[in-house]
């Protein structure tokens, strides 16, 4: 196909896609048309065509190209004294897998150097047989892989108290996506044996913090996996090397890495997590424990903060949306700050407790536009505005932000931070 007929099907493509209402004249403004007197002598050949290519890399473990080197996790901004966490880049991903050089981490005393060979997996308490596992002995097991998104409870906090004109990536780049493999915990739990009487279970990491929470016994013999892969091979040492524990859809803090023990009891232990971290302050002075699912969010990556729209035209607006409650039914699009909303199109496949990919087509006429995206999922809760989430949980709350995140596009391109 010549590249003027890719053009016109291109074009064909946008006039068929586009939302009623929005103007083709002007999409695509930007792209440089070939001339028609040109025809036969556009495509030139380049150097890298007529050369031999590099050989094999060493070392033979494949990295991304060296234009996409700014394609990398980031520090918090301003950073903190003591590292705690690093963020995704949401805004150069593609899909919905992140892939693992890029998945956000966050660990309380830094990644442990685990030797697969020496590390034990202990589960006692209220069990029949107590036992020890050696990570020969968990592979064994039969095993599952199943793509599932993870946030930090702390994402997007921050906006709660302030609004800062940053990146969706420092702003929400506490999230993932992987296909995570792994045993189901219902399996190796019931060759322990569990007792009628076991309503919880403690689960504790062998990093440096011994990170521990308790997590009701319901969600354990459901979908909760004993995870040793991500994305195709073996956990990162920052994932929790070499074996973690994953709750599809709840807090990510919950997700113990370096997972050496788990205890089965009658009531929760009141580990440090959960009571003087992760609790959500009422306006009342209380603060509300175990909040385990991750609520309906979405927001918008293209364009996103920080970014320069470098002329008029048409525009993909797209992004993730996801829900520890289920799966996503529907993801809405405004560009006129909430005025008017239109349903964005949702890439398959839509998976429970994972990211979906949604996709709108935009025309940017150059005048001044807010960008909103609110996602409802199969529970039927609708993603809230930052007001409601403030009204529902005081002005005291830090954790579990899912407010809609509206992205301001300036008559000169400029995106930013609307709230
Ligand atoms: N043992 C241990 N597990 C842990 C942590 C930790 O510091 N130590 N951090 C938790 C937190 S707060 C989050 S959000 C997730 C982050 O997982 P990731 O680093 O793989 O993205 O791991 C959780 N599991
Ligand atoms: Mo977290």
């Amino acid at each position: 196909m010549s590249k003027n007929e890719t053009f016109s099907k291109r074009r064909q493509f946008l006039k068929s896609s586009l939302v009623a209402g929005a103007s083709v004249s002007g999409a695509l403004a930007s792209q440089n048309v070939i001339a028609q007197t040109k025809q036969n002598d556009f495509l030139e050949i380049d150097p890298w065509t007529k050369t031999q290519g590099s050989g094999f890399i060493n070392p033979p473990y494949g990295l991304p190209s060296k234009y996409e080197k700014n394609v990398v996790r980031v520090l918090p901004n301003p950073a903190p004294t003591f590292l705690t966490a690093s963020r995704t880049p949401l805004q150069s991903l593609h899909g919905i897998i992140t892939p693992n050089g890029l998945v956000f981490e966050r660990h309380h005393a830094g990644v442990p150097d685990i030797n697969p060979d020496q590390h034990r997996l202990v589960i006692h308490g209220l069990v029949d047989r107590p036992m020890i596992f050696t990570m020969e002995d968990i592979v064994r097991f039969p095993s599952e892989s199943r793509i599932y998104f993870l946030e930090c409870s702390g994402n997007s906090a921050a906006e709660l108290k302030k609004a800062s004109n940053q990146t969706v990536q420092q702003i929400h780049g506490l999230l993932s996506c992987c296909e995570w493999t792994g045993v189901r915990l219902s399996t190796i739990l019931q060759e322990c044996g569990v007792q009628p009487a076991a309503k919880w279970a403690l689960a504790e990491g062998a990093d440096g913090a011994a990170m521990t929470r308790s997590i009701p016994m319901s969600k354990m013999m459901d979908d909760a996996l004993l995870v040793y892969a991500q994305n195709g091979e073996m956990l990162r040492a920052e994932q929790g090397y070499p074996l973690r524990l994953f709750l599809p859809g709840f807090e990510g803090n919950m997700s113990i890495k370096w997972l050496r023990r788990i205890k089965l009891g009658t009531e929760p232990w009141q580990t440090r997590e959960e009571t003087s971290a992760y609790t959500d302050l009422r306006a009342d002075g209380k603060a509300l424990q175990f909040t385990f699912a991750m609520d309906v969010k979405s927001v918008i990556t293209q364009p996103s903060g920080m970014m320069k729209l470098k002329s008029q035209g048409f525009y993909e607006i797209t992004g993730l949306a996801w829900s520890g409650n289920g799966k996503i039914r529907r993801v809405e699009v405004s560009t006129d700050g909430g005025k008017s909303w239109g349903d964005a199109i949702l890439q398959e496949p839509i998976l429970d407790k994972s990211l979906v990919r949604f996709r709108y087509p935009w025309v940017w006429d150059g005048a001044p536009a807010i960008l909103l995206s609110r996602a409802t999922d199969s529970s039927g809760e609708v993603q809230p505005t930052m007001e409601a989430v403030i009204k529902a949980k005081s002005a005291n709350t830090f954790y579990h932000n899912n407010a809609i995140q509206p992205w301001r596009v300036a008559a000169n391109g400029e995106v930013s931070n609307a709230r």
